[in-house]
């Protein structure tokens, strides 16, 4: 069998695009609770207050809050053997700044937590994931500032205390590299520089917000210290959105521009988090950007001393770079780049390349040598609910494309890969458009764009189909 026999099979969401409830059981707003929906051509908003008759898809998003046991009973039917979800922070603290816990946050995490396992399934849990409560943002600029590092410490330390007998794997930071760039400000970082109205032209400062990341550096690796020494069973992991690039011709200039673009934009938070220092080309990074970046006495050692265990990334698409600014561009995940002739687009414009999670697998375990998972990876597409069934041949040729190629990766070229957890799941909210209908899920949601729709579930033919692989281990990838 190519794929380990205790291999993680599942799915990923994350609370802020998939639980609602954003105001009940005493949870407090987060910066994602401000944004509206848009679509592939017409960005998010991001609003300063909540404007009245506006809608804001994550107040509500699939509604988990009131159907996880629902949810987690469809888990269990596919076959799972993990979950990937994240924490709401404003659900265990409201503003993030206050010193006691809101029960009612963590008694629903129990409820959650205890449901998985009786099912058989393990919980993976994002500890931040695109959901700091508003009051950071609005007092501190996110982490801009110090100080969160702080109250984040204060946060882990709640829920590693109070699940430490229920959940073995987390990831510090949901797709921290998001803040190499300025679309990451606002959700990855908590950073809203004035002026900034819509999501995909924030205004920039980048000098903030590498210092922002260094903060997420530093918190990732004060808990994840922390968390060896109190609790030897957690595995704890970083988790990077690879941006995956090919040099778009084999002239020198535009390999030397595809080299930066992986130092830049995939290895910079990899190497500070599993290596546990700033990488050799950081100084020509702070050099481009104008930064010079401020240490506090301390701070390389606890990087060096807080260093993760496994890796974990994203992956939706690969993009070229060239030095030719003539040629056609492809959007993508979080960044666009020069298109593939070689490759086909979904209909939101990313590259499908399936060989190219291959390709990524060897070069992230050739460069750091511990286990990797891939915690996100599926088609966006349209779905059609007719007679309570979606027949979705395009989700399953997709997916069983880069299981093949996950296959490759283990069995021919020897890379360690702990499990496979597909991106929503469960149909939920896009985080680039906010949009409900760039669908991924294997199970439908009953709900639009404009906020109609029962929540009701149905089994898409995809669900059938990732029950038999998780079934044969992986080995039966047929229709
Ligand atoms: C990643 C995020 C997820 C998720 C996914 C798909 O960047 O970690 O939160 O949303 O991308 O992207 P989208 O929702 O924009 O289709």
């Amino acid at each position: 069998m190519a794929f380990q026999k205790d291999f993680l099979w599942g799915g990923a969401t994350a609370a802020n695009q998939f639980e609602g409830g954003w105001d009940q059981g005493g949870k407090g707003p987060s910066c994602s609770d401000f944004m509206t929906s848009g679509t592939h051509t017409s960005p998010r908003q991001i609003t300063a207050e909540l404007v009245p008759g506006t809608y804001y898809p994550s107040h509500t998003a699939s509604d988990f809050f009131h159907h996880y046991e629902e949810d987690i009973a469809l888990m269990k039917e596919m076959g799972f053997k993990v979950f990937r979800m994240s924490i709401a922070w404003t659900r265990i603290y409201p503003t993030g700044v206050e010193t006691d816990p809101n029960e009612e946050g963590l008694a629903f995490y129990d409820r959650v937590f205890d449901a998985l396992l009786a099912a058989g399934i393990q919980p993976l849990v994002t500890i931040s994931h695109y959901e700091l409560p508003i009051h950071l943002v609005r007092r501190y600029n996110g982490w801009a500032s110090h100080e969160l590092i702080e109250l984040y410490e204060r946060f882990c330390h709640t829920i590693f205390e109070r699940y430490k007998d229920k959940v073995r794997y987390w990831l510090t930071f949901n797709e921290i590299n998001c803040g190499m760039l300025p679309l990451g400000n606002y959700t990855s970082l908590g950073i809203l520089n004035e002026g900034t109205e819509d999501f995909t032209h924030q205004v920039d400062d980048p000098a903030l917000r590498f210092q922002a990341l260094h903060h997420q550096f530093v918190a990732s690796a004060k808990v994840v210290k922390y968390a060896h020494e109190r609790y030897p069973q957690f595995k704890m992991g970083c988790m990077i959105a690879l941006m995956p690039s090919y040099a778009y011709s084999c002239n020198p200039k535009d390999q030397l521009e595809d080299q930066w673009n992986w130092q830049e934009m995939n290895f910079y938070c990899g190497d500070v988090q599993v290596r546990g220092e700033y990488p050799h080309y950081a100084k020509r990074l702070w050099e481009k950007y104008g930064v010079s970046l401020k240490l506090q006495s301390g701070e390389r050692d606890i990087l060096r001393e807080g260093t993760v265990d496994f890796y974990s990334l994203s992956y939706y698409q690969t993009i070229c770079v060239s030095t030719d600014p003539t040629l056609e561009n492809t959007s993508g995940n979080l960044l666009g780049g020069a298109k593939n002739p070689y490759l086909e687009a979904s209909d939101w414009g990313w590259h499908i390349d399936p060989e190219g999670l291959r390709f990524t697998l060897n070069e992230l375990y050739g460069r750091y040598g511990i286990p990797l998972m891939v915690v996100e990876n599926g088609l966006g597409a349209y779905d059609k609910l007719e007679d309570e069934a979606v027949h979705d041949p395009y989700r399953v040729d997709y997916l069983r494309r880069h299981i093949e190629a996950m296959k490759a990766a283990v069995e021919i070229d020897g890379v360690e890969l702990m499990g496979y957890t597909p991106w929503g799941c469960i149909d939920l909210v896009s985080a680039s458009t906010g949009e409900m209908r760039k669908r991924y899920g294997f199970i439908y949601v009953d709900r639009d764009d404009e906020g109609h729709g029962t929540f009701e579930r149905y089994r898409k033919d995809s669900f059938y189909w990732y029950k038999k692989v998780i079934a044969s281990n992986g080995e039966d990838l047929e229709d």
